[in-house]
């Protein structure tokens, strides 16, 4: 990743207040500048449609877009790149079949796996849960003093994630940009919270 983003929006069409294509429009205009397409509950065919349009808004927007899971579906909506978790496929296999100008993203949860994610090539990571979130079920976060530990000692750009909201993210150390998709999402003002969670991560 030749950059580092600060604000990504998680898009979860069940969770949104508004419109999805509006959420993201709004959010964009108020300064998200990644977009991660992560749905758990729909078929792939399905999945595929909505993320040829998240892409297609994407290109219009300049904002990248990234596939949560699916390698598969990242590639056929000709999306930026994909987001793996711990159990997905590995970064080497998913390396392989993107190639080398593709964004691949891992989900690391301690600075074991941080160090793992770096020597496997993966492009960025998510680092979580800072805090507790009903978004993905977990009852506590991991805090912020590991994660300023995480950023210290990562050589790769890393997203805080996990029940960042405005009224917390002033917590986080500003080296690390921010994963958010519940503030973003429920909100029926999604272009005034980007830009608030913006504002209170500049560093
Ligand atoms: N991954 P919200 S936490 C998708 O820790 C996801 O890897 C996490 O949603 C991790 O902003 C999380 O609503 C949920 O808490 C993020």
């Amino acid at each position: 990743m030749d950059r580092s983003y600060r604000l990504c929006l998680i898009i979860t069409r069940s969770m949104c207040a508004l419109q999805p294509e509006r959420t993201i429009e709004e959010a964009v205009a108020g300064g998200v500048d990644m977009i991660q397409v992560r749905e758990k509950d729909c078929s792939s065919a399905e999945l595929l449609a909505w993320s040829q349009k998240v892409v297609a808004l994407g290109e219009r927007l300049q904002v990248p877009v990234i596939i949560n899971d699916s390698v598969e579906v990242a590639m056929a909506s000709q999306a930026t790149g994909v987001h793996l978790g711990q159990d997905d496929m590995s970064i080497a296999d998913a390396r392989q079949l993107l190639g080398k100008n593709k964004l691949i993203g891992l989900s690391t949860h301690d600075l074991e796996q941080l160090d793992d994610a770096a020597l496997a090539g993966a492009d960025y990571v998510g680092f979580g849960p800072i805090f507790p979130t009903a978004t993905k079920g977990y009852t506590q976060g991991i805090g912020v003093e590991q994660l300023t530990g995480a950023v210290v000692m990562s050589s790769l750009p890393m997203l805080a994630i996990g029940g960042i909201t405005v009224d917390n993210a002033w917590m986080l150390p500003g080296k690390a940009g921010i994963a958010v998709s519940s503030a973003i999402c429920s909100s029926q003002e999604p272009g005034k919270i980007a830009h608030s969670l913006c504002s209170s991560t500049l560093y």
